[in-house]
């Protein structure tokens, strides 16, 4: 009975082992990327990305694309997440599916971190070289430390071609041109394979002996120290010192293949350009906001009143990536992803042109499923329910103003 339970404990160990070890090397691929999972307050009160443009929606490997655009960091940050004093331009894809060529924030490369300040405005720029064929869905992204990821807007773009011609040269500062797509890839599999296979003979050393049930009686009886055998002592020691030669004298001949050497560069860069936006002139107050669960639609009251010397109409109101347009003043050529852009989703109650001096208060309803679709309705379930937005105003020149609301959100359900 003992016999048995003892090869029953260690049939289930390497079964164990086994799935482990699968669960390592299965990688599913994952079709979407958790955007509208992220809480609807950090998608609209952080940081707002407009004026967005994908260069191409296909592209073939090794050729390169860029998204570019804006992005205004929210004066009304939420205590909750941390400041942008330490974030990083990224790009929200599945895995290297595109490697990032470079990365550019007015006008400056940022390979590191950057300090961001609240209520200015960015202009980006990320150059992607295509690298795994397939359907995907590239976001904005910057990454945030003590906020995270905060994922923009994304769109669908194809690669196509074969992942095989994929090549990634790079002239290295001793003048050596390396391949960094395959370099050094055998001296990979080799140290993994090693490590793998001097861990598997351990196991297999203790595996060898009564495991789990013997021992735990043998030491529950006081004898714990009858387990291990004299051999056994010899054994270990052959490992641990084996194990420090190896890496002794590994390190010892890479040092001396490679004599120079720098560590990754990290560090963080002040001072980011912002970009001038044109003063405003328009002034907007909001009086109430109000979310209608059943019709899908945001509706705000406010007072909006022009001081500039053109009359001017309001065209977009943009949250979260989603962008409500009245397609009567304002209209998107840049090829925005349909999900996202509700070409005739802005209501205003009354948007002829508001005269220079002028004052209105109007009802304007911002409706889509997009408040549905990408989960932005949540948002009146938090304890701090408010939202925030962009709404941009046309004058009769047709230039652009923005403007940035901020406002309690009153969820109604009926
Ligand atoms: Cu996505």
């Amino acid at each position: 009975m003992k016999i048995l339970k003892d090869k029953v404990a260690k049939l289930s160990f390497v079964a164990l082992l086994i799935t482990v070890t699968a669960a390592m090397l299965y990688v599913p691929t994952a079709s979407a990327h958790g955007e509208k999972s992220q809480a609807a307050f950090m998608r609209m009160r952080t940081i707002h990305w407009f004026d967005l443009n994908w260069s191409k929606e296909e592209v073939p490997v090794n050729d390169t694309m860029t998204i570019s655009g804006k992005f205004f960091v929210f004066t009304g940050w939420p205590e909750t997440v941390d400041k942008p004093e330490i974030s990083f331009l990224n790009i929200g894809i599945p895995g290297p599916v595109f490697i990032r060529a470079g990365s550019w924030i007015g006008g400056q490369l940022v390979p590191r971190s950057v300090s961001l300040e609240l209520g200015e405005t960015y202009e980006f720029k990320v150059l992607l070289k295509a690298r795994r064929p397939g359907d995907w869905h590239v976001h904005t992204m910057l990454n945030v430390k003590g906020g995270g990821p905060i994922i923009g807007p994304g769109k669908w773009v194809t690669i196509t071609g074969s992942m095989s011609s994929f090549v990634n040269p790079i002239t290295t500062l001793t003048g050596e041109t390396v391949d960094l797509e395959t370099y050094n890839l055998g001296n990979t599999y080799f140290w993994h394979g090693l490590w793998y296979g001097i861990g598997l003979l351990w196991m297999a050393y203790w595996v060898r002996k009564p495991m789990f049930v013997p021992r735990s009686i043998a030491v529950e009886a006081g004898k714990a120290d009858s387990l291990i055998s004299g051999a056994d002592r010899k054994v270990a020691l052959g490992f641990a010192v084996g194990t420090i030669v190896i890496v002794a004298m590994s390190m010892a001949s890479t040092n001396e293949k490679f004599p120079i050497t720098t560590p990754l560069q990290a560090g963080l860069l002040r001072g980011i350009k912002s970009i001038d936006m044109p003063a405003t002139t328009v002034k907007v107050k909001i009086e109430d906001a109000t979310y209608r669960v059943p019709g899908r639609a945001m509706q705000m009251t406010m007072t909006i009143t022009n001081n500039g010397d053109s009359s001017i109409r309001l065209g977009e109101f943009n949250t979260a990536g989603v962008r409500f347009m009245d397609a009567a003043v304002s209209v998107d050529e840049s090829g925005y992803p349909d999900d996202l852009l509700a070409e005739e989703g802005l209501t205003v109650s009354d948007n002829s042109p508001l005269a220079p001096g002028q004052s209105r208060t109007v009802q304007v309803t911002a409706s889509d499923a997009a408040w549905e679709v990408y989960r932005l309705a949540d948002l009146i379930y938090d304890p701090d329910s408010r939202f925030a937005g962009l709404l941009f105003f046309y004058d009769e020149a047709g230039n652009r103003q923005m403007i940035t609301i901020d406002a309690p959100l009153i969820p109604s359900f009926i």
